[in-house]
């Protein structure tokens, strides 16, 4: 997805259950989502640190905090993004072809990545430039 642009991304309310006993959110295949779930990561016990910096050619993605908050900037090479992650009811579609920074994890953060895709390293574009020259930019 070369022309994508930051404006795709957006915010989907996830289907969630409550009770006397609590929350129960879900997402299905075919269902909640415009891409079919191959694989699922996680990020948790994350330091002050940044991680991201890096764009994939291919790969959909639905990153979810679970738990505490995460900033994701999204950039497009032309414009930036930033979406505050910090309710396990909130995911955030995250269309092929966007670079991406994760910043201010908070103690306790977990986020959550719904993926499209089986792990490709040959997927991700972690160097700027090359991504505004993938991007037709430079
Ligand atoms: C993303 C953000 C939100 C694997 O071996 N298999 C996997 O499925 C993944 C996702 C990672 N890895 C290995 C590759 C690296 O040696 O785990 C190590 C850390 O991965 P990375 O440096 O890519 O982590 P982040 O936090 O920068 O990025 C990850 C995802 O890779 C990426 O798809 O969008 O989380």
């Amino acid at each position: 997805m070369i022309n994508s642009k930051v404006t795709d991304c957006q915010i989907i309310d996830i289907r969630r259950y409550s009770d006397t006993r609590g929350y129960l959110s879900v997402v299905e295949n075919g269902l909640d989502i415009p891409f079919e779930i191959k694989r699922i990561y996680y990020l948790y016990m994350v330091p002050e640190v940044a991680r991201g910096a890096h764009a994939h050619k291919a790969l959909q993605q639905l990153l979810i905090a679970t738990s505490g908050s995460v900033d994701v900037i999204m950039d497009d090479g032309t414009r930036k993004m930033t979406f505050h992650l910090d309710k396990p009811w909130k995911g955030l579609y995250v269309p092929a072809g966007l670079w991406r920074d994760l910043e201010n994890f908070s103690g306790g953060a977990v986020l959550m990545c719904l993926a499209s895709e089986k792990y490709d390293a040959v997927d991700y574009i972690r160097d700027y430039e090359e991504f505004l020259k993938y991007k037709g930019i430079k």
